[in-house]
């Protein structure tokens, strides 16, 4: 199949990112552009809708509005493809649920015929980091590393939605302990160190954050001491939700629990594609790595600048 052809999708922003994270969407369109991927805007596209939140209350409403998502990139012809794990746990939960029971794919049309629209299901949502692993491959991403780390210890965070429910994800039996991102990530001549309860949600999600922040903190708190004890450089995630947490939780956790932490955490959060890019030899402002401005309450809120240091001695 021809390449460009093979690589083109609609890019999925959903909320966190263009809002809070800019630099993550950022980095994903460099680090695709980059790699001859074409990411398609979707027009229109609303909330995926969040699982944990909307599926929680009322199905139906969280089906029928992710069948009219997908349906965006249906009409373009091309697989909706998302940064965010909690996006791809209702895109590509709610694509696969309507192609196992028909009577729902009945149902959601139903609903959109009133707005003059059609699910059709026939192509799989996947996310940035499906894409760039299981669609273009090692390999492929090999070729284009440029510069790689001599020694940067990387915590890497799955988080919850882009492995489970296993029946449902792509990858191939491996839920356990999986490896494809330390995969991506070691491309980079970074090492993926081992810390405990890897695979621990980073508290953010199912709602937890906005419902008991204390509750999602603590879960940020341990994560967070566990990666440092560890002796981990910075974090590695795949979710701008996860990242939120990771960053601004982990302001919150150095308040809330600053009694049981000793010293505050200060652990610097990469989005992979900012990693990555580096390693490519992408500019660091297209990636969103660089601050050009004062402005308080804007993110990051635990500085990256070791991280920067560690790049500028290692890497250009
Ligand atoms: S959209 Fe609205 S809240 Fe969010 S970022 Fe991802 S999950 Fe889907
Ligand atoms: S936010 Fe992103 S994917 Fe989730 S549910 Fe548990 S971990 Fe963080
Ligand atoms: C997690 C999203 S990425 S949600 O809080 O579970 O909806």
């Amino acid at each position: 199949m021809n390449q460009e052809n093979q690589w083109r999708y609609g890019f999925f922003l959903g909320c966190v990112a263009p809002n809070r994270y800019p630099m993550i969407e950022s980095s994903i369109r460099a680090v695709f552009d980059h790699l001859g991927a074409e990411l398609l805007e979707l027009e229109g596209a609303a909330c995926c809708p969040a699982p944990g939140v909307f599926r929680a209350f009322h199905i139906p409403s969280w089906l029928i509005i992710a069948a009219r998502n997908i349906s965006i990139a249906e009409e373009l012809g091309v697989s909706p493809l998302t940064g965010c794990n909690g996006c791809y746990g209702t895109l590509r939960d709610a694509w696969f649920e309507m192609e196992h029971e028909p009577h729902l794919k009945k149902m959601v049309n139903e609903h959109l015929a009133k707005i003059g629209r059609k699910y059709k299901g026939n192509l799989e949502p996947k996310h940035v980091v499906q894409a760039l692993y299981l669609d273009m491959g090692i390999e492929y991403l090999r070729d284009h590393v440029k510069h790689k780390f001599k020694d940067l210890k990387v915590a890497v965070h799955y988080g919850c939605h882009i492995l489970k429910p296993s029946d449902k994800r792509p990858w191939d039996g491996e839920y356990e302990n999986p490896t494809f991102l330390d995969e991506i990530v070691e491309l980079t001549g970074a090492k993926s160190i081992n810390y405990q309860d890897k695979f621990m949600c980073c508290g953010a999600g199912g709602a937890v954050r906005t419902a008991v922040k204390e509750v999602s903190a603590d879960f940020t708190r341990e994560k967070l001491a566990n990666i440092r004890e560890a002796g981990a450089d910075i974090i590695i995630d795949v979710c701008p939700f996860c990242h939120l947490q990771l960053d601004l939780g982990q302001m919150e956790a150095n308040g809330v629990y600053k009694n049981m932490i000793g010293e505050p955490f200060k652990t610097p959060v990469i989005y992979l594609t900012q990693l990555l890019g580096l390693s490519f030899g992408i500019d660091p402002n297209k990636l969103g790595l660089i601050k050009n401005h004062n402005l308080a309450g804007v993110p990051p809120f635990i500085s990256i600048d070791p991280f920067m240091e560690i790049v500028k001695e290692q890497l250009i």
